[in-house]
């Protein structure tokens, strides 16, 4: 495949895509209702204009640490279910199709159901939420994403008193996924969550950053974000969501169960097998950070593990 630069090439669907976006938009996240209109975002590929129309509240996390840019929030990520080169992400997936979408909600619930973003996004108002984001690899940024408790979701499913878990799974589509014919891996990508961390309040569905939509290497048009967990809890592109009884078994815990836990809790103390876990580098900045306990969310969510061993929690 010829390499093509992404920011020479600027096509028409990225116009069209900011035209729709300005037109009639409010100073405030509260805009985000334009999209609910539409059944997800027009893919773009990564290019700064996507950037310019961004909208946010604030500048900073609840800790005064600043936002990390859009440009490279859109721009370095993780999705392995298109390549393990973070920076190949967003031109690999700028044809992923995320429209139309369903989520399917069922297993252990009394009212199982498929929603379509659509009715996602007209039920549940979306939100901004400044959180940190740390890759297990000992990277972080600060993204501004726009989305809803997931237990609003849970809650109007109904769990059965049986269910203990959630289990969520990423589209799997090798057609549209290259890194999918990759079986190094066993797709598609699973993750899971206990049902009261799921029901969390810090736990949110996503379907934006920055006021926009999501572009596909975000993972549009609708991805978990777990903030005092590793990144990799934060599953991408989910067309799957199933109360269970039994732990899931994660696309990680399948590929290195001595590496990658099912708890995937942030914990300085706790190296990998392969490096320390006791500081970070904050991408847009130079020297690195101390990785705080839980991720700086432990006032929040610390009650979750009382009594439980830290090394039951990598
Ligand atoms: N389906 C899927 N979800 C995924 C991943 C992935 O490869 N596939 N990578 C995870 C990892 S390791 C991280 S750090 C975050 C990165 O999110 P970002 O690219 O939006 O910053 O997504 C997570 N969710
Ligand atoms: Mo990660």
């Amino acid at each position: 495949m010829a390499e093509i630069d992404p920011l020479e090439i600027t096509p028409e669907h990225v116009y069209l895509s900011r035209r729709r976006f300005l037109t009639g938009v409010g100073a405030t996240v509260a805009s985000i209702v334009l999209f609910g209109g539409c059944d997800g975002p027009e893919p773009a590929p990564p290019s700064d204009d996507w950037c310019q129309s961004a909208q946010v509240g604030a500048d900073t996390d609840e800790l005064g640490d600043p936002l990390t840019p859009c440009e490279d929030i859109i721009s370095y990520n993780n999705f392995y279910e298109f390549t393990t080169d973070k920076q190949k992400v967003a031109l690999l997936a700028q044809d992923f199709r995320t429209s139309p979408w369903n989520v399917e909600v069922g297993g252990l619930v009394r009212k199982p159901r498929t929603v379509s973003m659509d009715e996602l996004l007209q039920r549940y108002p979306q939100e901004e939420r400044i959180y940190r984001l740390r890759c297990v690899e000992a990277w972080s940024m600060v993204i501004p994403w726009l989305g809803f408790p997931l237990a609003s979701l849970l809650e109007d499913v109904e769990p059965t008193g049986k269910a203990r878990y959630v289990r969520f799974e990423t589209l799997y589509d090798p057609e549209q996924m290259p890194g999918q014919k990759n079986r190094t891996y066993d797709w598609p990508y699973v993750e899971g969550l206990r049902l009261d961390e799921a029901m969390h309040k810090l736990t949110i569905l996503a379907t934006g950053i920055y006021g926009r939509p999501l572009l596909p290497q975000d993972g549009a048009p609708i991805r978990l974000v777990v903030p005092w967990k590793y990144g990799f809890k934060s599953i991408k592109s989910v067309v799957r969501i199933d109360l269970v009884e039994e732990m899931p078994v994660s696309l990680w815990m399948a590929t290195a169960r001595h590496e990658y836990g099912f708890y995937g809790n942030v914990n300085p103390d706790i190296p990998h097998p392969r490096w320390s876990q006791s500081s970070e580098r904050r991408i847009g900045e130079l020297r690195r950070r101390p990785t705080l306990p839980l991720n700086g969310y432990a006032d929040e969510v610390a009650h979750l593990y009382e009594g439980m061993d830290p090394k039951e929690l990598f």
